[in-house]
């Protein structure tokens, strides 16, 4: 929380063309609670950035002006022209212009207390950049050359990553495994982004329409999970925090997580127990609740209900234990009730299940990625940036020590 006591104030970051199409969704709303306008879009391809920038003022109607949006919220970056699905690359553009990415930051979302770093893992752009961005925060900025404002060290950063679909060629599988390991480390094998979130695309997919559509319902999905976790800082009574989501997982050294939602389910009629247990048969990315170490129950309610005392924060806390109870889990983690507007018996819950086994969600990339790992480690992809057989042995061994540790 920021000093001055206020609700916690986010940023998204979002690199990349999935990464951007998911944060262009914040601007179809009239109001983003806790995040207002604070949201960066930044692509290494200029006519990828132009799409999403004019998705944008799709969204906005009349309110959108391209000019001011192409200045305000977003931002192209590295001498590529995309990174040709290949992570090096992405990674490479953002070192190149790491002080521009950092003075945007700065001049765009001063004083902010969290990030919601958001790209694809399939991908060479977002997939590149957000984790090298990442660490460069988290250890001073040390590849940037100016002045970093203090504000800057004490910002949590969470990440959202999105797997590709089961289907997707071997290169995009071989990106996400590496991706995902960058997320969770650095190269010195110790912990990178705060927390990572994670949801895969065949797991979410409801989808119909093809091209840029098909995204949309996934999309939509992953949007409502974030509202419903950065809502969990602002209106609870008993405010739950980002600082309060990160620390003892990360102290576990379990700091990966999926969000698990059940929308609009009439708590008049259903048991809130039985409302996190529909929230929990729809986790992003596939997974087996009884591995689950860590966990974040937020139930939101109309604020008629919470009045009436028809639902209250011991009603939730019971619930979520009970739940726990059924699962046989015996999970560090904390429940909140957190009101919306309006009248009606309609519940929303987002459960954040931390710590589980990733084999299930890993098992088919693990086969891809060695399908091509003698043939990419060693090279230079389309843009000129090599990957070392050093590099790519540290990305997979500290996957595999993370994965291994937490699958008990
Ligand atoms: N959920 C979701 N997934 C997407 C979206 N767009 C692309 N993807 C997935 O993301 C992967 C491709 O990544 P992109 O976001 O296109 O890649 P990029 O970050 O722009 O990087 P390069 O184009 O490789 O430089 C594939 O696995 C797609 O299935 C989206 O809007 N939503
Ligand atoms: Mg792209």
């Amino acid at each position: 929380m920021s000093a001055n006591n206020t609700y916690t104030r986010w940023s998204v970051v979002a690199s990349g063309e999935g990464g951007g199409r998911i944060a262009s969704q914040f601007f179809s709303r009239a109001e983003n609670p806790g995040i207002d306008d604070r949201i960066l879009v930044m692509n290494t391809n200029r006519s990828d950035l132009r799409n999403t920038i004019n998705r944008l003022q799709e969204h906005m109607g009349s309110a959108g002006n391209e000019e001011e949006l192409m200045q305000e919220n977003a931002l192209e970056f590295g001498s590529q022209e995309g990174a040709g699905n290949f992570f090096p690359n992405g990674e490479q553009c953002a070192r190149e212009d790491l002080d521009r990415v950092v003075g945007r930051i700065e001049d765009e979302m001063p004083n902010s207390d969290a990030f919601m770093h958001i790209a694809t893992l399939g991908g060479g752009t977002g997939n590149g950049s957000i984790p090298y961005v990442i660490e460069q925060f988290k250890n001073g900025l040390t590849d940037a050359e100016m002045d970093v404002p203090g504000w800057i060290d004490s910002v949590i950063h969470t990440a959202f990553g999105v797997w590709p679909y089961y289907y997707e060629q071997p290169q995009r599988h071989f990106n996400a495994v590496c991706g995902l390991s960058r997320l969770l480390r650095t190269e010195d094998n110790v912990q990178n982004a705060d927390m990572v979130l994670l949801a895969a695309n065949s797991q979410i997919e409801q989808a119909s329409g093809d091209g840029a559509e098909q995204y949309d319902s996934i999309n939509s999905a992953i949007i409502e999970a974030i509202d419903l976790m950065i809502g969990a800082g602002r209106e609870t009574r008993s405010v739950i925090d980002i600082k309060d989501y990160v620390t003892i997982p990360s102290q576990m050294d379990a700091y990966h997580f999926t969000p698990a939602v059940a929308t609009d389910v009439d708590g008049s009629i259903f048991e809130l127990e039985y409302v996190l247990e529909q929230a929990a048969e729809n986790t992003f990315v596939p997974m087996s609740i009884d591995t689950t170490q860590a966990a974040y129950a937020i139930v939101r309610a109309p604020e008629s209900m919470i009045d009436s005392g028809e639902i209250s924060e011991p009603d939730v806390y019971d619930a979520f234990r009970s739940w726990t109870d059924s699962h046989d889990i015996n999970v560090a983690g904390q429940a909140s009730l957190t009101p919306k507007r309006g009248k009606g018996t309609d519940v929303d819950v987002l459960l954040l299940l931390g710590g589980f086994d990733l084999n299930p969600l890993l098992d088919h990339s693990w086969d891809n990625f060695e399908m091509l790992r003698e043939s990419l480690a060693g090279s230079a992809g389309g843009g000129g940036t090599n990957l070392t057989h050093a590099e790519l042995d540290r990305v997979v061994s500290n996957l595999k020590e993370y994965v291994d540790q937490n699958a008990g």
